[in-house]
């Protein structure tokens, strides 16, 4: 895409500034900003491993059941990438947020409770269609199909896997949880996504 905004000779301009100086050019600098952002061409990936982080969640349903993995990924732009995995649920559109405490039981009453509230350390209402929203752990809907199976792929700068403000891994850590019903992305405090029927914790890789 950058190729279309900067003409042949200001390209030809920045690899003779790079034969002369050594130095990565300008050119070469949007890439990895680009790359980063957009997590397109992974040939870029590779300039900056140092500042990504990444975390992991194994995802059981409230029989126990491994149902997926998430994998979280954040770049040096604080945009952290959540990839969704999941088998074995029931087909249709399920909310699923992260939620304010790393215990994820599918054998408590009722299931998955013990991961308590969306993490919301900025005391913001519920929906990403909410005016006075957002929850930091608030995330667009997962679909499942007819298979079971469903992936979800989204950013969110909102959750931080590094230290800060809205880190995962705060003091009580924070955990993956997917409900039974879609999320309305506005009805405070959960988008009367209802019940609890899968979880996982969030785990640094
Ligand atoms: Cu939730
Ligand atoms: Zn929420």
């Amino acid at each position: 895409m950058f190729n279309n905004t900067i003409s042949k000779d200001r390209r030809r301009e920045v690899r003779g500034h790079e034969r002369k100086t050594g130095r990565p050019g300008l050119l070469r600098r949007w890439c990895s900003v680009g790359l980063v952002a957009a997590g397109l061409m992974a040939g870029c990936k590779e300039d900056n491993p140092a500042d990504e982080v990444s975390a992991s969640v194994a995802l059981v349903d409230a029989s126990g059941k491994d149902v997926g993995t998430a994998q979280l990924t954040e770049n040096d732009q604080g945009i952290v990438t959540l990839t969704v995995k999941a088998n074995g649920l029931p087909a249709g559109t399920h909310g699923i947020h992260f939620h304010e405490v790393g215990i994820a039981d599918p054998q408590a009453s009722p299931p998955f409770s013990t991961a308590g509230e969306h993490y919301n350390p900025a005391a913001k209402q519920h929906g990403l269609n909410n005016p006075n929203g957002v929850h930091a752990g608030d995330l667009p809907n997962l679909q499942v199909g007819d298979q079971g199976t469903g992936t979800l792929t989204t950013t969110t700068d909102r959750i931080t896997l590094k230290a800060g403000p809205a880190t995962a891994f705060d003091a009580n850590g924070t955990a993956l949880i997917i409900h039974a019903n879609a999320d309305d992305q506005v009805t405070d405090p959960s988008g009367n996504s209802g019940g609890r029927i899968a979880g996982g914790v969030v785990k640094p890789d």
